[in-house]
């Protein structure tokens, strides 16, 4: 039985791949693995029978056999470890890259995502323009550093790894301020990730679910 994965029936982002399956589909395109995906509305993932596999009612699950386990991370953990291609073989490359993984989800994102919150949602509050340079800043604090390890390197530690994926759809996520782009280096390790022909697969798949959820 393949793998299944939920994701939003009709994705907040229009399709654009900022919601949290995207990276899930990427992963299993980049071991091969096929997969199948049972949407859900936002009711439908605050009912029972979604609360038994995710207890804060969101997505992305993934289901395997006896296995239903939620949180990205610990999702493309799961699919690294069974799979070849998104760890290396030597252990402490490995640990190494899982490190990025977690650097990606705890160091990363959190600053990404409140200023993505305050862009959505705060643009009508009064405090909100004296808000934004300050949550651009711990942003672009965070970018200058990530940057600087980088460097002129292709990956985050040697080849790609689970935790370049991670990474650059954290980065994916702050598409249009431009605050990327401050550091060519990282717009083209941006670049060299969603170019990969598996994140071009994955992109295709739950663009084609907002398309047709959208009727075009
Ligand atoms: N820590 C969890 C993980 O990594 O899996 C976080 C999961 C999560 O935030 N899921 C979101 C969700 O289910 C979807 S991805 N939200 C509904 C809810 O909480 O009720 C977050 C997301 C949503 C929308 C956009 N967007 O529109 O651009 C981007 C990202």
């Amino acid at each position: 039985m393949l793998p299944t994965i939920t994701a939003f029936a009709q994705s907040p982002d229009r399709g654009r791949g900022l919601a949290r399956d995207m990276r899930v589909r990427w992963a299993l395109e980049e071991v091969g693995q096929p997969y199948e995906v049972r949407l859900l509305s936002f009711a439908e993932m605050k009912e029972p029978a979604h609360l038994a596999l995710h207890p804060f009612g969101q997505i992305p699950t993934y289901e395997e056999g006896n296995l239903a386990l939620f949180e990205s991370g610990a999702i493309i953990l799961r699919i690294a470890e069974r799979h070849a291609g998104l760890l290396p073989d030597d252990a402490d490359a490995r640990s190494r890259a899982i490190a990025w993984m977690f650097a990606a989800l705890s160091t990363m994102e959190p600053p990404i995502v409140e200023r993505g919150m305050a862009v959505l949602f705060e643009r009508d509050e009064s405090w909100y323009e004296a808000r934004l340079p300050m949550l651009d800043e711990r942003v672009r604090r965070r970018l200058m550093e990530l940057s600087r390890r980088l460097g002129d390197a292709d990956w985050l530690d040697g080849a790609f790894s689970a935790g370049d994926l991670m990474m650059v759809t954290v980065l994916c996520r702050l598409g249009g301020s431009g605050l990327v782009e401050e550091h060519p280096n990282l717009a083209a390790y941006v670049a060299r990730g969603v170019a990969r022909p598996a994140y071009q697969r994955a992109f295709a798949a739950q663009l084609a679910v907002f398309k047709a959820a959208s009727g075009g």
